[in-house]
């Protein structure tokens, strides 16, 4: 039986026992009339005061009797199945959860799904990687793995389409993400489909990816983190951001440029660590010697940014090979010694050492979402070439070979360290 985690509210629930939505459609009404709008309270109570009266009139919401959910009609290629409306007679594929009364698209309750969360300070670069990772996953990346990615659900395909254009036509970077206590940031929903044994021909394995892309000010204190604790506490692998450029000695360590101004210094990496282990380990992720046990990939952010600071045959400056399709683990233990050793040398390994204290899980990683710094006369441009990105996929990867996702590539056998792939 497959069990559901709802991506809004993070309820879950075996598929079998969702109810349905009537899309009230007037073709194939069996018998009296079309169904009309009726107010959903549980859908407008968790999307808070934002939500337009008008859309609180929806579709009415139905749970299947017994004989009807065990039989459902199949529909499509894609999986998902409809079921009748009670009152008009005519079948449904749209299923809504239980706890908020979101609809959840059809293909969502039939496999498996990772729920990846961001974190990271205000400014971190999130909004931003997350657009240029889910185009590199579709082309690059994708072309690496024979795999591709589909948006599921038309709020996430229309914030990509209106993400893609902003960053790769109009070249504008996106707005800051409004926070939580504003209106609900829907989570972003995706297909994932790899070909097993990472070749074609050989079956395909689909995964449900659901990003959720949260404000900055959202992540900035125990307080206000807690709004987020079931959506952490769902999590299969959390993906942290670590802007450098909000880090004082990264600061003091560049030389004088004519980019952009530095950005505000906001939430050390630090405390959003620290509050993040703690909110985790009191929803029983703690593992053993009180480590948390979900994986954590930590990305240093605007890596085009640390160039001065590099040597020139750092791995940092190009991307991975993704050689035959496989994730190179000798490539991300090369990436996170070289994290790690400018880190010790940043705040002489604080971060680092409490990451290691509180995650048993962890792996370092450095990206650039642009690949080169904002024109300084244009800072909320994308530079002209368009983005350039380097290693933005790396994180995500990791965290689904660890999952058994990918398939992985390692020389260096039985090798013992940090985050080692399993
Ligand atoms: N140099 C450089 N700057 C970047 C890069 N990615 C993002 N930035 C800068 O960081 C700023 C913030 O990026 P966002 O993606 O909006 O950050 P966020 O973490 O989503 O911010 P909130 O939504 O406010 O929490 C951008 O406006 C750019 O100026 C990068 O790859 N390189
Ligand atoms: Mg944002
Ligand atoms: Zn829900
Ligand atoms: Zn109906």
């Amino acid at each position: 039986m497959t069990t559901v985690i709802c991506p809004y509210c993070f309820d879950r629930s075996s598929a079998a026992k969702l109810p349905y939505r009537c899309l009230m459609t007037p073709s194939g009404v069996r018998g009296g009339s079309p169904c009309g709008p009726q107010r959903d309270d549980i859908w407008a109570g968790f999307m808070g005061p934002g939500a337009p009266p008008a859309a609180r009139m929806r579709g009415p919401v139905f749970t299947p009797a017994r004989r009807l959910a065990a039989l459902p009609v199949p529909v499509g290629p894609r999986g998902g199945s409809s079921v009748p409306c009670p009152d008009c007679g005519v079948p449904t594929p749209v299923r809504v959860c239980r706890g908020c009364h979101n609809d959840l698209p059809s293909d969502y309750c039939d496999q498996d799904s990772r729920i990846i969360a961001l974190v990271g300070a205000k400014a971190s670069g999130k909004s931003t990687y997350v657009s240029v990772l889910l185009n590199e996953l579709n082309q690059r990346v994708g072309q690496a793995y024979h795999a591709s990615l589909a948006a599921m659900g038309q709020t996430t395909q229309q914030r990509d389409k209106e993400m893609a254009e902003d960053l790769y036509e109009r070249l504008r970077l996106p707005d800051a993400t409004r926070p939580a206590a504003l209106g609900f940031n829907d989570p972003l929903l995706y297909r994932l489909s790899v070909p097993r044994r990472g070749r074609p021909g050989s079956g395909t394995r689909h995964t449900t990816l659901v990003f959720f892309d949260a404000a900055g000010e959202d992540l900035a204190g125990a307080e206000a983190m807690d709004r987020y604790t079931r959506y952490l506490s769902a999590a299969d692998g959390i993906v942290m951001l670590v802007d450098p450029l909000q880090l004082g000695s990264v600061r003091d360590r560049l030389p004088v440029h004519d980019g952009p101004p530095l950005p505000v210094v906001e939430t050390p990496p630090q405390q959003i660590a620290a509050d993040l282990a703690a909110q985790l380990r009191a929803h029983g992720k703690g593992g053993s010697r009180g480590r948390v046990s979900t994986p954590i990939a930590v990305a240093v952010t605007k890596t085009d940014m640390l160039r001065p600071l590099l040597d020139p045959h750092s791995p940092l400056l190009r991307n991975a090979s993704h050689t035959e399709g496989r994730f190179d683990e000798d490539d991300r233990l090369g990436v996170h010694e070289e994290i790690r050793s400018l880190m010790a040398d940043w705040d002489s390994g604080a971060l680092v050492r409490q990451l290691e204290l509180d995650f048993a899980e962890l792996s370092l990683f450095g990206l650039s979402a642009l690949g080169a710094p904002p024109p300084a006369d244009a800072p909320a441009d994308v530079p002209k070439s368009g983005p350039q990105p380097v290693r933005v996929e790396d994180p995500l990867l990791w965290l689904l070979a660890r999952r058994g996702v990918l398939p992985v590539r390692s020389t260096a056998k039985g090798r013992a360290g940090k985050g080692r792939v399993k």
